[in-house]
């Protein structure tokens, strides 16, 4: 009996070539990818690292992106912080997507030359920037969440499984920037319920064969019999 069942239930489930007729829906879910530098941090100064986020898993399409970048822009070292200016206009990130879609997410001056307070010494940050933020980036990135320099709706409707780029910069040499790591959000699309593949069109039914004429000489004895048949009622 639960052999029957079992086989019932493939027999729903599956084609002719083994394929599986109907996909189930799949519902939206975010996916979190962290990247941590080893050693944590690492002192970036004058220069930009690149760092390879590995992506997979995700089930569709991009609907929604989110990053959290942690750092520490310090005076001195990473090691030995000093209590002098920290330089925060030298701070950039960017983001770019297995697709080749690059979205600056903090911008180094002078592209961004609204850093009033350039000199400033944050303590470590932890600042998330999303396309759903209220505000926007303000004299130095601090913690809290943010929208990025420029939207990260960019990524919508891409692939995202792949290797994603995060490139983190400190512009000019002395008074470091100290990357302690950054979180990757990824929110898919939702897969709508539907047949996969479609399912084939039903054979058109044959037609019944018909009969086939009858031959001159099946013709000829029915006229035969037909002949005797008067014959025999013909008076004397
Ligand atoms: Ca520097």
């Amino acid at each position: 009996m639960r052999k029957r069942t079992l086989a019932a239930l493939a027999t729903l489930a599956l084609g002719a070539g083994g394929s599986l007729l109907f996909a189930s829906p799949a519902t939206a879910a975010d996916f979190d990818f962290v990247d941590t530098p080893d050693p944590a941090p690492t002192s970036i100064d004058g220069s930009t690292v690149s760092r390879a986020i590995e992506v997979s898993g995700v089930a569709s399409t991009i609907a929604d992106v989110v990053i959290t970048l942690d750092f520490h822009k310090v005076d001195g070292s990473c090691d030995a912080p000093g209590q002098g200016a920290a330089y925060s206009d030298e701070i950039g990130f960017s983001l770019a997507s297995p697709a080749g879609t690059v979205v600056p997410l903090v911008l180094t001056y002078p592209d961004q030359p609204s850093y009033p307070d350039w000199q400033a010494r944050p303590d470590r940050t932890q600042v998330t920037l999303s396309d759903s933020a209220a505000t926007p980036l303000g004299a130095y990135p601090e913690t809290g969440v943010f929208l990025p320099a420029q939207a990260l709706s960019a990524f919508a409707g891409e692939d995202a499984n792949g290797t994603w780029t995060l490139n983190v910069t400190d512009s000019v040499g002395a008074d470091p920037l100290c990357y302690y790591g950054a979180t990757l959000t990824i929110s898919d699309e939702a897969t709508p319920p539907g047949p996969n593949p479609p399912a084939p069109n039903p054979p058109a039914p044959t037609p019944p064969a018909r009969s086939p004429p009858h031959s001159p000489a099946q013709s000829a004895t029915k006229r035969n019999r037909i002949r005797l048949c008067v014959n025999a009622h013909s008076p004397l």
